[in-house]
C-alpha cells in the first residue's frame, strides 16, 4: 500500500480487525479533496459557508472538546505515566481497542493519512500514520499536518520503528465509551468514540506531545505546548519567544499579535506546539504543525484582526453559529440587531439577544492552514527552527502573578513553569473557571511522570550550550468585581517589549525573591487605558499572597508524591526564607 513492508503489514492487520467496505491512501490531492468535501456535503458532514471555500462542522454535542478522565498513557509500568496521567495496563487496553475496534469500519472508508510532523529534511521530521473512517478527520489532518507525496518519500526512507501509527474510530460518540490510548514504547495512539481536535487529529497533542514528549525525554529535547513568535524591535534586531499558556489560554492572540507600539513587529512560527532542541548556539525551535486549530469566540478585528482575515477563506469552522446570510458568528464579533435570526451550534433556530445563552459553542474553533495567515514568519518552514531568546509561563491568574516577571536563573524558570496555575476553560470538558496547577502547561499532554519530566527540563541546563532566559507572565489579573485590570491582546507588547529589553540588556530591574520585576521608568503605557492603581498592582508584588502562593506550590509539589526534584523543593523554601 505505501510500499513499507512492516506498515503495510500493520495497515493490511487494521483492514482486517476493523474491516472496512473501502480502503484510500489520502493524501489530499486536489481530486482527493473535492470529491471528501462533495461527499461529507452529501452526508451532511460539513455545508458550505459564504465565501472562499469556508465550511460549516457540527459536532455531536457531546464531542466538543477533549476530556482529560477518556485519555490514558498505556506504559508497561504505571510510574511512567506518573502521578498526573491516567494509566491502563498496555495488555488490558490493547484487548479493550481490541474488542471495540473489531467491525467498526463496516460499511465505512477507511482513509490512510500518511503525515508528517515539523518541516521535511530536518532533525526535527517525524513521521505518522493516522487510519481513520471520519472524513472530517481526513479534511482536518490535511491542514493541521503536512501530507502529499513528498511525505510518502520521507516515511519511506525513516526507520519504520520511528513511526508513530495512530488508529481512529468515530464508533457511536458515547462520551462513556470514549478512548484516548497513547502507547508510549511501540508509538501507538488508538483514539475511539471522539472526533474532536485533540481527541481525533493525532498528528497533534496524541503525536507532537504526549508521544513526542517521551521521545524527546529520551533523545535529550522538549516537546512543548507553546507558541513561537519572532520578535523585530524598532532597530531591526530578530529575537524568538516560546510561550507556553495552558489551553485557551492565549498562545494564539500572542502569536498573532498586532503591535499598539510603533516600530515592534511580531511575526508567527506556531501558535499551539514547539519542538526545541540543543543546537550549535542555544535552544533551537519549531513548529510541528501546519495548521491552526483556533478558539473562535473572544477573536475580533479588535482583539485578533490577524486571525480574524485569516479565516476568510479555505477554513472549516467546528461548532459556531451561521447567520442567515452563511456567516460564521462566535460570542465577541460584533452584535447583531436584536431580534435577527441566526441558527445557533446546533442548528437550533434562535434570535438574536433572545437569552438563550451562548450561540456558538464556548469551545468553538476555526481550522485554517498556516499560510492563510498574513503574518506568518519567513522561518515558519525552515526545518533548523530558530533560536530562542526567551521562553515565557502564563496562565488565568486572577490574582497574585504579575503581569511579567524575569527569573533569577534556570531552575528558578523551570520552577515558574512546574508551578505554573490556571482558571480551566472551555478547552477541555469539566468546570470552567476552577484554579488548578498546569505544569508547563503539560498537565493534559506530557506522555510521562511530570516528576521526571521536570528533571528533565533542569537538565536542559546540562545539555545547552547557552540558554534562553524564562519569565512568567499573567494577562488575566482582576478586580474584586472579577474584571480585567488589563485591556490584554495588542497591548501585551508592553510586557513583550520589556522581555526584548531584557534580552537584549537594555533595561535594569527591580530584584525580587520571586524574580526581577521592571522599573516604573522602563514602562510608558501612554497608549492604552490603564490606571495608576491597576499598574501598581500589576508590577508589584504582594509578600502575604506570595506566602500563601508558595504554601499552594509546596501542597501541589507534594501532592505529586517524593520524586518531584529536590532542587525545586529547594528553592521554593528558600524564596519563602528570603521573602521573611
Ligand atoms: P488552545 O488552542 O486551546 O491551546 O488555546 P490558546 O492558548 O491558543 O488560546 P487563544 O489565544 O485562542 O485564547 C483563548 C481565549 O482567551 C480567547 O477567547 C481569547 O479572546 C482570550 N484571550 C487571549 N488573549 C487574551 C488577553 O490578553 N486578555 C484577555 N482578557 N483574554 C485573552
Ligand atoms: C487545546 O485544548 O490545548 C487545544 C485544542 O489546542 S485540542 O487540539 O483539541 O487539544
Ligand atoms: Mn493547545
Amino acid at each position: 500500500m505505501l510500499g513499507v513492508e512492516l506498515l503495510d503489514r500493520w495497515i493490511e492487520h487494521v483492514i482486517a480487525l476493523c474491516n472496512p467496505a473501502n480502503v484510500e491512501v489520502f493524501t489530499a490531492t486536489p481530486e482527493q479533496l473535492l470529491t471528501l468535501k462533495s461527499r461529507m456535503v452529501e452526508h451532511g458532514d460539513i455545508e458550505p459557508l459564504s465565501g472562499n471555500e469556508r465550511w460549516l462542522h457540527r459536532s455531536d454535542s457531546t464531542d466538543v472538546a477533549r476530556m482529560e478522565h477518556r485519555t490514558f498513557i498505556c506504559s508497561k509500568l504505571e510510574s511512567d505515566a506518573g502521578p498526573t496521567n491516567h494509566w491502563l495496563d498496555p495488555q488490558l487496553a490493547a484487548k479493550t481497542l481490541d474488542g471495540l475496534f473489531t467491525d467498526s469500519y463496516s460499511g465505512r472508508t477507511m482513509y490512510v493519512i500518511p503525515y508528517a510532523m515539523a518541516p521535511l529534511g530536518g532533525v526535527f521530521t517525524q513521521y505518522g500514520i493516522e487510519i481513520t473512517d471520519s472524513p472530517y478527520v481526513a479534511l482536518s489532518m490535511a491542514m493541521m499536518t503536512r501530507v502529499g507525496n513528498e511525505v510518502i518519500d520521507g516515511l519511506n526512507d525513516t526507520n519504520v520503528s520511528d513511526v508513530v501509527r495512530g488508529i481512529h474510530c468515530t464508533g457511536d460518540l458515547d462520551p462513556e465509551n470514549r478512548w484516548v490510548c497513547h502507547f508510549p514504547e511501540s508509538r501507538e495512539i488508538w483514539s475511539f468514540g471522539s472526533n474532536y481536535g485533540g481527541n481525533a487529529l493525532l498528528g497533534k497533542k496524541c503525536h507532537a506531545l504526549r508521544l513526542a514528549s517521551v521521545i524527546a525525554r529520551d533523545n535529550g529535547w522538549l516537546a512543548e505546548h507553546m507558541l513561537i513568535i519572532e520578535l523585530t524591535t524598532p532597530s531591526g534586531e530578530k529575537q524568538h519567544i516560546a510561550a507556553a499558556f495552558p489551553s485557551a489560554c492565549g498562545k494564539t492572540n500572542l502569536a498573532m499579535l498586532e503591535s499598539s507600539l510603533d516600530g515592534w513587529k511580531i511575526r508567527v512560527l506556531g501558535d499551539d506546539i514547539a519542538w526545541l532542541r540543543p543546537g550549535p548556539d542555544g535552544l533551537y525551535a519549531v513548529n510541528p504543525e501546519f495548521g491552526f486549530f483556533g478558539v473562535a469566540p473572544g477573536t475580533s478585528a479588535k482583539t485578533n484582526p490577524v486571525a480574524l482575515s485569516m479565516t476568510q477563506k479555505n477554513t472549516v469552522f467546528t461548532n459556531v453559529a451561521v447567520t442567515s446570510d452563511g456567516n460564521p458568528w462566535w460570542e465577541g464579533l460584533d452584535p447583531l440587531a436584536v431580534g435577527t435570526p441566526i441558527l445557533d451550534w446546533q442548528g437550533n433556530s434562535r434570535t438574536f439577544g433572545d437569552g438563550g445563552g451562548p450561540l456558538a459553542h464556548p469551545n468553538s474553533r476555526f481550522t485554517s492552514p498556516l499560510t492563510n495567515c498574513a503574518t506568518l514568519s519567513d522561518s515558519w518552514d525552515n526545518p533548523s527552527g530558530v533560536r530562542i531568546d526567551a521562553i515565557l509561563f502564563g496562565g488565568r491568574r486572577p490574582t497574585t502573578i504579575p503581569l511579567v516577571m524575569e527569573a533569577h536563573d534556570w531552575t528558578q524558570g523551570v520552577l515558574y513553569g512546574a508551578s505554573m496555575a490556571s482558571q480551566t476553560t472551555a478547552a477541555a470538558t469539566g468546570a470552567v473557571g476552577v484554579l488548578r496547577r498546569d505544569p508547563m502547561a503539560m498537565l493534559p499532554f506530557c506522555g510521562y511522570n511530570i516528576c521526571d519530566y521536570f528533571g528533565h527540563w533542569l537538565a536542559m541546563a546540562d545539555i545547552l550550550p547557552s540558554l534562553p532566559k524564562v519569565f512568567s507572565v499573567n494577562w488575566f489579573r482582576q478586580d474584586e468585581q472579577g474584571k480585567y485590570i488589563w485591556p490584554g491582546f495588542g497591548t501585551n507588547i508592553h510586557a513583550i517589549k520589556w522581555i526584548s529589553e531584557r534580552i537584549s540588556g537594555a533595561v535594569d530591574v527591580a530584584s525580587t525573591p520571586v524574580g526581577n520585576l521592571p522599573l516604573r521608568s522602563d514602562l510608558a503605557f501612554d497608549d492604552i487605558e490603564v490606571t495608576e492603581e491597576a499598574i501598581q498592582l500589576l508590577t508589584s508584588i504582594d509578600a502575604s499572597a506570595w506566602a500563601h502562593e508558595l504554601n499552594a506550590i509546596t501542597e501541589f509539589f507534594r501532592s505529586l508524591g517524593d520524586n518531584v526534584p529536590e532542587k525545586l523543593c529547594d528553592r521554593v523554601n528558600a524564596i519563602k526564607i528570603d521573602l521573611g
